[in-house]
């Protein structure tokens, strides 16, 4: 449609004029925006088209990624630079008064995922597109996303997220391919006079779940893949039975409000589950949906049943759709007429999950009594599952009651979604090395030994083109200059960036950029949360949801005991440090939320004394998103990873940071242990417990929390601040919960045993930044060894290694 500027030029202003009725002159940021949104949608159908189509005809294996969170962000400005557009677009843009920078900000910020994990499912898309591969997402169009986060009084407070408030550009309603969700009724097994045993579900609701279709276009080349976004909307047989059986028009919408909220809203727990009836709505809405969407492309081939693995791939991240599983069988069976055996054979060749977390409190246990009312069917193929899984243990291993007892799918009144997943699917992974290690040797250890050859790693990524190429453009081109831009569509190319290390006037200029991008930082923060920071000061990040192991409040700990000494020792002289938090805490969550208090307690106190403010601010960034962090990460120098050793199954943070430059302050835990296999020693900084360290502890309960606090003055003082007259906590009480839990309940997550080492580390880091040029070294190294963790690298591991496809996208 436009292959340069003045086409463009011509082609947006029409395109004003035409949807919205505006000259150029008059056009508001919003106007524009939409303006463009739709002129690219419109560039972008073309290839969708074609891809679609070019699927359909080579018959090429198809990925269904499901997952219940897809934290895609903002999509303009990656829209036009994975389409090469976004040089013409912004000087276009210029040249007619517009700053693509500014209609940018006027997107809303999707925020259907909570944090890791939904931003990694988001990543993998962009990086199926880009290297061709048929990979698609099914996920929830949520009608309200991750919560609006304010802060209140250093209290945080949440809001709606009314994301779908403004029209949604890149969206397209599909009604032709709706299907509909049943729930509830009853089912019986009725025996034909052939003999077959056929299933009949009567008395269910009846939902309608319509997609909404998300383009997701690859880098540089012709591909154009689909985020599947279902809505739950109430079927009209449904309605209109309901109303003329009732004739009341009021019981008429309470039910039609009861199906629509299926969609409503995602739920705000990360790494946590609390066993809602509604969540287990959603998440067979989304399986149902998405399961009969496969089996409709499949059927379209006409191909034989017994050939579905060799044409679509069923993955589910982490257990949250596992009922993908008990779903495929029943379509199998009970619409295809094919028999159990075959049925399975068919479901584990198609389905392979991913383990995102070993927290207990994530693992996903329903009630029976609540599968079996809500989902009668699929309980009674779950149990079929355990029995015959159960009697095959009983087999190989006959009288070993424990072993059976620990394996089993049902158990205790509650249907494990872990083990269901794993026994339904030919490939289990991890997300980083020491994670599915842990997976192997600890957590899943019976089954590891039960099904080696299943389990697998696949360490996490990110898409370098978001978090590099877009977030900070001086960087890329300093890269390009030097390099040249194959790194762009091989990332690993980056480690030729070494040849620089010692090159005095290049650290210069990469030192130059980090600076710029402080600046532009300091800026916002100026005008986003009021506080003046030092761009000259040490910007050291935590950005991540608040969670007891991720040890936010480690960090803030620390910058009491940092304040005391320069309050204490008039001579004490620190590198100036700002220290910046972004983190929403769950709504449920009292203790994250504590934290959050106190992190704006202790700013509030440091920002405002003049003894200590010129060396060091604290800034807590409300309404942490995605849009947010590609501000933040780019000027960051100290990236904190701290949480308790084994407890973070991977962190993808750290690799956005490493990829910016930024050193890594961290524990030996999750993909950190990778960061340090790659830069050396010398190159970041660690320190606590080991994870072996940490779960032998937890083993021998030889822990206490209480000896390190009477050994240690330092941990001593700052937490008697925290119950004590003192400037945090003005003889109030706010804080005793926190002191409580490291001290009565014995601080679950080592963040009194890891402080000595952390403060150590921390004052390192002080003296180290002073050597300009030896930092701008360390730095070089992180972006130079960071290729691997690009997401490019995960996704070919995920298709040569699970899902067995090769690219058949459209390349040019
Ligand atoms: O370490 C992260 C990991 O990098 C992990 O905590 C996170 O997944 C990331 C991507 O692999 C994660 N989120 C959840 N479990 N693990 C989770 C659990 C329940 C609800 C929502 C998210």
């Amino acid at each position: 449609m436009f292959s340069n500027k003045e086409d463009f030029k011509q082609a947006f202003s029409e395109r004003l004029q035409t949807d919205l009725g505006k000259k150029v002159e008059s056009a508001s940021e919003v106007d524009a925006y939409r303006a463009l949104g739709s002129l690219v949608k419109d560039e972008m159908n073309r290839n969708w088209l074609k891809t679609a189509r070019q699927y359909e005809e080579s018959k090429e294996k198809q990925v269904y990624y499901f997952s219940m969170e897809f934290l895609i962000g903002r999509l303009l400005g990656n829209n036009l630079l994975n389409m090469q557009l976004l040089s013409l677009v912004k000087e276009g843009l210029e040249e007619l008064g517009f700053s693509l920078t500014e209609l940018e900000e006027e997107e809303n910020d999707a925020g259907l995922g909570n944090g890791g994990l939904g931003r990694l499912a988001a990543c993998f898309l962009d990086s199926l597109a880009s290297l061709g591969y048929a990979g698609h997402g099914y996920g929830i169009r949520y009608k309200y996303g991750m919560f609006d986060q304010r802060i209140i009084d250093g209290y945080q407070v949440e809001l709606p997220d009314r994301w779908l408030a403004r029209e949604f550009v890149w969206e397209v309603r599909r009604p032709d391919e709706a299907v509909e969700v049943r729930f509830g009724g009853e089912v019986d097994m009725v025996r034909t006079k052939a003999g077959r045993l056929e299933c009949h579900h009567d008395h269910y609701e009846q939902v309608r779940a319509i997609p909404y279709d998300v383009p997701v276009v690859g880098y540089g080349n012709d591909t154009v893949n689909t985020l599947r976004l279902w809505s739950a909307e109430a079927t009209d047989h449904d309605t209109l039975v309901k109303a003329s059986k009732d004739d009341d028009f009021n019981n008429f919408l309470e039910h039609k409000r009861s199906l629509e909220e299926i969609s409503e809203f995602l739920y705000p727990d990360d790494s946590h589950e609390d066993g809602k009836r509604l969540r287990l709505k959603q998440e067979y809405f989304l399986v149902s949906a998405g399961v009969q969407s496969a089996v409709r492309n499949f059927e379209r081939l006409n191909l034989p049943l017994a050939s579905f693995p060799e044409h679509a791939a069923l993955h589910i991240n982490d257990t949250h759709p596992a009922l993908v599983i008990p779903e495929l069988m029943r379509i199998l069976m009970d619409d295809h007429g094919l028999g159990w055996e075959e049925a399975w054979e068919i479901t584990q060749a198609s389905v392979s999950y991913t383990n995102h977390t070993t927290l207990s409190e994530a693992l996903e246990t329903w009630p029976v009594g609540l599968v079996r009312s809500l989902l009668p069917r699929i309980y009674m193929i779950i149990d079929e599952i355990n029995e015959r899984f159960c009697q095959s243990l009983w087999e190989k291993h006959p009288g070993d009651f424990d072993r059976i007892a620990s394996l089993a799918i049902v158990a205790d009144g509650f249907v494990k979604m872990a083990h269901l997943s794993i026994v339904g699917s030919h490939s289990i992974n991890g997300v980083a090395k020491l994670h599915t290690d842990i997976l192997k040797k600890r957590e899943m250890k019976i089954f590891y030994d039960t099904f080696p050859e299943r389990f697998n790693n696949k360490t996490n990524g990110i898409t370098h083109r978001r978090w590099l190429l877009h977030s900070n453009e001086p960087l890329s081109k300093l890269i390009t200059d030097s390099i040249g831009d194959q790194w762009i569509q091989e990332p690993e190319r980056l480690e030729d960036l070494m040849q620089f290390k010692s090159d005095r006037s290049f650290l210069k200029e990469l030192n130059g950029i980090k600076q710029q991008k402080k600046e532009e930082l300091a800026d916002f923060i100026k005008g986003y949360a009021g506080i003046q920071i030092d761009p000259a000061s040490i910007f050291d990040v935590q950005i991540k949801r608040l969670h007891g192991y991720k040890r936010q409040l480690l960090n803030a700990l620390h910058i009491m005991h940092l304040y005391n000494q320069l309050k204490t020792d008039r001579r004490y002289k620190m590198t100036p440090r700002t220290f910046i938090f972004g983190a929403k805490a769950a709504p449920s969550y009292h203790f994250a939320k504590k934290v959050i208090k106190l992190i704006h307690t202790v700013a509030d106190v440091v920002n405002n004394d003049p003894a200590v403010n010129n060396q060091m601010k604290v800034v807590f960034l409300p309404n942490y998103s995605v849009s947010l962090a590609e501000k933040i990460i780019p000027a960051t120098n100290i990236s904190e990873q701290i949480s308790t050793a084994s407890k973070e199954a991977s962190g993808t943070g750290n690799m956005k940071f490493m990829m910016n430059g930024a050193l890594t302050l961290g524990t030996m835990d999750g993909a950190n242990v990778e960061i340090h296999e790659l830069v050396g020693d010398d190159h970041i900084y660690t320190f606590g417990l080991s994870s072996d360290e940490v779960l032998e502890y937890y083993k021998n309960g030889h822990y206490s929390s209480r000896q390190v606090y009477e050994q240690d003055d330092r941990v001593r003082h700052t937490l008697d601040q925290l119950i004590h007259y003192s400037p945090f906590s003005k003889g109030e009480t706010e804080f005793q919960d926190i002191y409580d839990n490291l001290i009565t309940f014995n601080d679950e997550y080592f963040v009194l045993k890891d402080f000595a080492s952390y403060i150590d580390t921390q004052a390192r880091i002080g003296k180290d930044y002073k050597d300009v040029n030896l930092w701008n070294k360390k730095s070089l190294i992180n972006i130079a060894r960071s290729g691997k963790f690009s997401s490019d690298r995960t996704i070919q591991e995920y298709a040569s290694d699970i899902w067995k496809i090769q690219p058949t996208g459209i390349l040019k």
